[in-house]
């Protein structure tokens, strides 16, 4: 077909899934009721995509946890543990009572997780689950035709981890053959079915790959594309996220009939000199981007169109990527000022946009278009130096005579649980039913509660606990100027669990303060130092829908300028230990390495910006989420903030061991508590794990602290765990005063 899109969100329009996920999961309904909310999200899927205008819809994108795991549990690439579970799928995605689930990681550079499959020499692969060919069927039975998207072999493969007790040099690549052995089964079983095309995604190949790495590509795609077409469907190799670099030769190469190039994040793909190679195949060119719910230029994009045409022939309008990254449907958002809704579009939206272009492309006559189109996204100023602060050595002496801890203080990462009536008295208020004093009341009594709890139990360092925010980006985007909020905008982060990412439109600023008045509240509570807390400017950006009228760099000085302004009036109210947390630092670490320096040097620079505003003796926490923080330890070490904590108990503090720790001259708190788990760690676990960590790092840089937050935690548990972090911590006080 002329026009088409690499997938579709498949949470709901309003959260359907989830709903129905939760009910399952709580018990309240059966396995079949949970696959009945499935069928119907599906059906109105394709019955919608139809109705917009595609004649054949994409299948196999909808999801009941995640893509990735449908894949490893197609496979059968299911780990021993977890085969004796009632529910295995969801055994591996959640874990149960007895094993704890599979990793979850970023999606490339998305805020979408998936679940990290297990391959090991032992992996028995084979085709377990015939899901791709029961969509096909579901969809035909509603007089459908669909085109089945599949995780690509190399994609797969390349985001799998090796399972424990591999031999040394062991890669899951290594696996390529035999799992070919089943895709090439599954596509004859496809063909059989009657399907004409398959997607194959291969979103691996955007990021720089080793020459073993594209040799696999290779082999792969000579494989599969070598079945004689009377046993396979056509093949679509799609590509996104970016551009494929030395991988384009090599797909060029293969026998497969299209190839698909992101022209949104790979639109330098346009200015290659072999685009030319790619004649002779289709070219399904993502011109309208799934990555951001802006409006496409359409005379643009028809000129990139015009331009591919005129170099490769056969052109397919389509999506950068899957439409999973935005929010369904522009028409729930009857609150949206008009003059920024005329610049939006979703993905019903897009897919009107990409039936649109395929119209106009098919109309326009062939293309005289010789050079490239360029894209108009304006050039980036010189960024102002960041501020200076003091030397650590000068700001760590004012601090420690300031705020006078103990040695290895203890503290947390932000929040407390968010129990169900703090939930219920936001939905409240949003409502109209509950007033504002009543709601700032109710908000007052939780900080209370958490701010009791943290001295009964003896932190050194307590923190309010969060209860006013729904979300540790748009909480700030709801209180700055530049930003708006949709209704019903929810993008899937995992399996159920979803966020609304605000849209950045406008000139950011702060027009009040915004979280002054709950920590002075706080402050007014204890003697003890309650941490003021803030997200970074890096993940505000990372988490919203940006603008793509002005530089990156430019946005990134607003959003740091309006947090900048936030520190100061912490500071002015007396707060003397500020938390500027960025976990989404590595999340957008460019995918190629070549471009890695550059943006850690700017997100590192509206960090500083933010925070360099604090005084000598006014101490600047941060907090990253996830264990591969050594990845990005030279950019930790380069926010130059007095103490960050870190994920670490789940993999025993083994970021410590990286060599470029050594130089690691600040505090550090190695979470010593994984809060990811209902579990209670015992005392004698975390001393363990505290004693771990002074081998390795002077006491008088360590803090103790969970992982992260504690708000997806009940405070049964969170009591619990916290109680025994402070009595293993005293322990290790009273037993090692010469080395304290
Ligand atoms: N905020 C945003 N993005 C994030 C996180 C965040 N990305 C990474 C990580 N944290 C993802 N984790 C979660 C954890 C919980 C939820 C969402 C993302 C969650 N969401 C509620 C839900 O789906 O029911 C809705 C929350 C709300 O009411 O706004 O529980 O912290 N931006
Ligand atoms: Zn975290």
């Amino acid at each position: 077909p002329a026009a088409t899109i690499l997938g579709y969100p498949r949470i709901g329009p309003r959260r359907e899934l989830k709903r129905a996920l939760e009910s399952y999961w709580n018990g309240r309904s059966t396995r079949d009721d949970l696959s009945a909310a499935g069928r119907r999200l599906r059906e109105a899927t394709w019955r919608r995509l139809t109705e917009l205008g595609l004649t054949a819809p994409p299948s196999n994108t909808f999801s009941l946890y995640d893509h990735v795991l449908d894949t490893a549990f197609m496979l059968d690439a299911v780990p021993a543990r977890y085969r004796t579970a009632d529910d295995v799928y969801f055994a591996m995605a959640r874990g149960t009572a007895d094993v704890a689930p599979l990793p979850m990681t970023k999606w490339f550079d998305t805020n979408y997780h998936y679940i990290v499959p297990e391959v090991g020499p032992e992996t028995v692969f084979r085709l377990a689950d015939d899901k791709p060919l029961r969509e096909v069927a579901e969809a035909r039975e509603l007089g459908i035709s669909t085109r089945p998207v599949l995780l690509g072999p190399i994609t797969f493969l390349l985001l799998s981890q090796a399972s424990a007790g591999s031999p040394d040099g062991f890669t899951p690549l290594h696996r390529l053959n035999d799992v070919l052995d089943v895709y090439a089964e599954l596509l004859t079983a496809l063909a059989a079915e009657g399907v004409d095309w398959v997607q194959l995604d291969e979103p691996a190949l955007v990021a720089d790959r080793s020459d073993e790495e594209l040799a696999a590509v290779r082999v792969a795609y000579e494989r599969l594309g070598g079945l004689s077409l009377a046993d396979r469907p056509r093949l679509f190799v799609s590509s996104y996220f970016g551009e494929l670099g030395a991988a384009l030769p090599v797909l060029a190469g293969c026998p497969v009939e299209a190839i698909g190039l992101d022209l949104d994040r790979g639109h330098d793909v346009l200015a290659r000199h072999d685009l030319g190679s790619l004649a002779g195949k289709t070219v399904v060119a993502g011109v309208v981007p799934g990555r951001n719910v802006w409006r496409t230029h359409l005379n643009g994009a028809l000129e990139a169109l015009r331009f591919l045409r005129g170099k490769v022939g056969d052109v397919t309008v389509s999506t950068s990527c899957s439409l999973l990254h935005v929010p369904y449907d522009l028409d729930a958002e009857t609150d949206l000022d008009p003059a920024l809704r005329e610049r939006l579009a979703f993905a019903d939206q897009k897919v009107g946009e990409v039936v649109e272009l395929a119209r106009l492309l098919a109309a326009a006559p062939d293309a005289v278009v010789t050079a490239p189109p360029v894209r108009r996204r304006p050039p980036a100023p010189e960024a102002a130096p960041p501020a200076e602060r003091s030397p650590h050595a000068v700001r760590a002496a004012a601090q420690a005579a300031h705020l006078r801890l103990p040695p290895l203080p203890v503290t947390t990462i932000g929040s407390f649980p968010q129990t169900g009536d703090i939930r219920a008295a936001r939905a409240a208020l949003a409502a109209g039913e509950i007033t504002a004093d009543r709601y700032e009341e109710l908000v007052k009594a939780e900080i209370e509660r958490a701010v009791r709890l943290q001295e009964r139990l003896g932190l050194d360092v307590l923190v309010h606990g969060e209860p006013e925010r729904n979300d540790m980006v748009q909480y700030f985007a709801e209180h700055l100027d530049g930003f708006a909020i949709t209704r019903h905008g929810w993008v899937q982060s995992y399996g159920s669990r979803c966020t609304r990412p605000p849209i950045l439109h406008g000139d950011v600023a702060r027009p009040a303060p915004i979280t002054v008045g709950w920590a002075r509240y706080a402050q007014s509570l204890t003697d003890r130092p309650v941490k003021g807390m803030l997200t970074g400017p890096v993940t505000i950006v990372a988490w919203s829908f940006v603008r793509e009228d002005r530089p990156l760099a430019a946005v990134f000085d607003q959003v740091a300028d309006a947090i900048r302004a936030e520190v100061a009036d912490l500071q002015t109210a007396g707060v003397s230990i500020i938390q500027v947390d960025e976990p989404a630092l590595r999340e957008l670490l460019p995918l190629r390495r070549a471009d890695q320096a550059a943006y850690l040097s700017w997100a590192v620079g509206a960090y500083r910006r933010a925070t360099s505003v604090a005084a000598d003796r006014t101490q600047i926490h941060t907090h990253l989420c996830y264990s591969d923080a050594a990845e990005v330890l030279t950019a930790i070490d380069a926010l130059d903030a007095d103490v960050t904590t870190i994920e670490s108990a789940r993999s025993n503090a083994r970021v410590l061991d990286d060599p470029a720790m050594a130089g690691f001259g600040r505090g550090l708190g190695p979470g010593v508590y994984d809060i990811h788990s209902p579990r209670v760690p015992s005392v004698a676990e975390i001393t363990e794990l505290v004693e771990t960590i002074l081998k390795v790092l002077p006491a008088e840089q360590v803090w103790i602290n969970p992982d992260c937050g504690l708000k997806t935690r009940t405070y049964e548990q969170v009591e619990a765990a916290l109680a025994n972090v402070v009595t293993a911590t005293a322990g290790i006080r009273g037993r090692e005063p010469q080395v304290l």
